[in-house]
């Protein structure tokens, strides 16, 4: 099995091997479950989804062109709005809200949920809800982005077609109770729509053509566009390269892997096969700021007292693991 003798671990270190005191453990992977026999469901295209994706990333090439007409300070503008929409989705969705792996202040969250509606990338709920089914059912039927089905339907392709039923009768099955509990969270989700207008399209343009008389033209092309589309796929790589491109030192066992470059545009979220063998530890990393901007930003969060409960795996724990089912390739 793939998580089999995890006894030892336990026997290590009691609580941390499942993370079983942040009050939730639904984003562990669940092996009892077996996909259905027989043909698999068709594929249902969702036409308005593909040609909206497909004119936005038009949209955000017609921002390429036109960087060398900006402003500096308007690409500098652009690269602010993406470090804060990342963070919206890295420090927010999925380190709190997805695993719940740091506790944050009421402020914070506050902060963190309207960056979250900067990203633009389904509101809180549902994010963490597809996350969690992702990690509990990962590489599956009942995986919303399963990387099995290739890289293209793991990186944007499944937000074109209707999901695989598995999905949907898994998801409804995840205990979300902390989040439904979470008022940050259900106000993001009432008010999601007005919010992605005004944080995702309108405050990135009227910043720059209000502050230093960019044109509406390139204030809308580059830091809302473009710097959406870009935070998208840097996104949407943990689920395609960071499946598929990289070592496996923790659990050889499974698809996801260490990807530098993914770790690297995604703020800190490419070490994906620890990330997948650990989900709890908040830093999805064994090796604190490096290559990680959201594992520094949350320690700041901390110094400030806008953050605590830091969840942390123990060296000696991680070390158990690498020997038992990782590829080796830390050992040289
Ligand atoms: C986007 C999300 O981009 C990206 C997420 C990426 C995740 C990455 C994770 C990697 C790790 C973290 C790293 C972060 C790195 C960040 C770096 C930053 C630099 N459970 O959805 P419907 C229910 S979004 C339970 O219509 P269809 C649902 O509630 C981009 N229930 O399914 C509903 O029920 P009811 C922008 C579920 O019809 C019913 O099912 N957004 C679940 O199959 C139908 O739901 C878009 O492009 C679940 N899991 O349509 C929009 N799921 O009727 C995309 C669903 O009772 N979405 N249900 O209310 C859609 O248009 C549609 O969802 C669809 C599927 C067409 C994809
Ligand atoms: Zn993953
Ligand atoms: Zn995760």
């Amino acid at each position: 099995t793939r998580n089999g003798g995890a006894g030892i671990e336990k026997a290590l270190s009691n609580q941390e091997d499942l993370g079983g005191d942040r009050g939730m453990t639904d984003d562990i992977f669940d092996e009892s479950y077996c996909e259905k026999e027989g043909p698999k469901p068709a594929r249902r295209y969702v036409w308005r989804n593909i040609i909206l994706m497909s004119l936005l990333h038009l949209g955000a090439l017609y921002g390429l062109w036109l960087i060398p007409a900006a402003k500096p300070v308007t690409l500098v503008w652009g690269f602010l709005c993406f470090l804060l929409s990342a963070l919206g989705i890295t420090a927010g969705a999925h380190r709190i809200w997805s695993h719940r792996s740091y506790k944050a202040s009421l402020p914070l969250r506050i902060f963190l949920a309207i960056a979250n509606s900067m990203a633009f990338q389904n509101d809180i709920y549902e994010w963490a809800r597809d996350h969690r089914v992702h990690h509990k059912f990962s590489e599956t039927d009942a995986d919303p982005h399963n990387a099995t089905r290739g890289f293209f339907f793991s990186h944007v392709g499944w937000l074109l077609v209707r999901k695989h039923p598995d999905v949907i009768e898994k998801g409804r099955k995840l205990d979300m109770a902390d989040l439904k509990a979470d008022k940050v969270v259900m106000f993001q989700r009432r008010f999601y729509k007005l919010s992605v207008v005004a944080m995702c399209f309108l405050f990135p343009t009227l910043v720059p053509w209000c502050f230093w008389g960019e044109s509406l033209r390139n204030s809308f092309f580059l830091p809302a566009i473009l710097r959406y589309v870009l935070v998208l796929n840097a996104t949407w790589l943990v689920n395609s390269a960071a499946h598929m491109f990289g070592n496996r030192p923790y659990d050889r066992n499974i698809n996801p892997r260490e990807n530098r470059l993914v770790t690297f545009g995604a703020l800190g979220e490419g070490f994906h096969n620890y990330h997948h063998t650990f989900p709890y530890d908040y830093s999805t990393s064994e090796f604190g700021w490096h290559y990680n901007f959201t594992t520094a930003f949350i320690d700041l969060m901390c110094l400030l007292g806008l953050a605590s409960d830091r969840k942390k795996v123990s060296k000696e724990t991680i070390l158990a693991r690498k020997i038992r089912t990782g590829d080796g390739s830390h050992n040289g």
